[in-house]
């Protein structure tokens, strides 16, 4: 197969989960770097929404959306872990609490680089709730859990961890570790995996 193109930035915990699916797949694949929130970004070529990742396909087919280009890495390479519909469901359950973590944190950082007078402030409390709910939640589970479903690692938990250190990075002034004791045991799990160490955010 010639190579997949990927555009993206090297920030964007959307681009990271699907960087770190197709190293996991090993599947090749080359990485355009661009800036969404430059004057001309590149991705506006293929996709409208001006939005990465944006996945160009050995013949030309063009796939944004880092759910739909994790659907069709799945589907090149399929996980192993998820045989049965009910195991799918738990994986996918997950995997959504975890995505709406990845956006609540990127709308509170979009709303953090307008200028300060700009800035809402009920906004920044609104998603800072939801993450906080998230958290206990999920807390809560991995008290009793190693992974997120089916006792396995899955897609849900690279999606979490995304999240996590997107979390770091963008809002370090939140010590969540302090709060959540289940969670900072989880994500040390996978802090160490050459996948999660070359695409860490920086
Ligand atoms: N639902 C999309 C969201 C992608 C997204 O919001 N990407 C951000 C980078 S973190 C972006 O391109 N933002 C620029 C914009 O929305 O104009 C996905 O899952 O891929």
């Amino acid at each position: 197969m010639s190579t997949l193109k990927l555009i993206g930035s090297y920030t964007s915990p959307y681009v990271r989960k699907v960087r770190i699916l197709l190293i996991e797949k090993n599947l090749p694949y080359e990485f355009i770097l661009d800036d969404v929130w430059g004057a001309q970004p590149h991705v506006m070529q293929f996709n409208p929404l001006g939005q990465v990742p944006c996945l160009l396909l050995p013949a030309g087919e063009v796939l944004t959306d880092s759910r739909s280009i994790a659907e069709y890495l799945d589907w090149l390479v399929p996980a192993s872990s998820v045989a049965h519909i009910n195991e799918r469901l738990e994986v996918l359950r997950w995997q959504a609490i975890a995505e709406g973590i990845i956006d609540t944190s990127v709308k509170y950082r979009v709303e953090q680089i307008r200028p300060p007078a700009l800035q809402w402030q009920d906004w920044f409390i609104r998603q800072k709730d939801k993450l906080q709910r998230c958290f206990k939640a999920l807390n809560q589970h991995l008290a009793t859990h190693t992974w997120l479903a089916n006792n396995q690692y899955s897609v849900a938990d690279l999606t979490l961890q995304c999240a996590l250190n997107f979390i770091d990075f963008r809002m370090g002034d939140w010590d969540w570790r302090a709060e959540f004791a289940h969670l900072k045991r989880f994500e040390t799990q996978l802090a160490n995996q050459t996948a999660y160490i070359e695409t860490m955010p920086k």
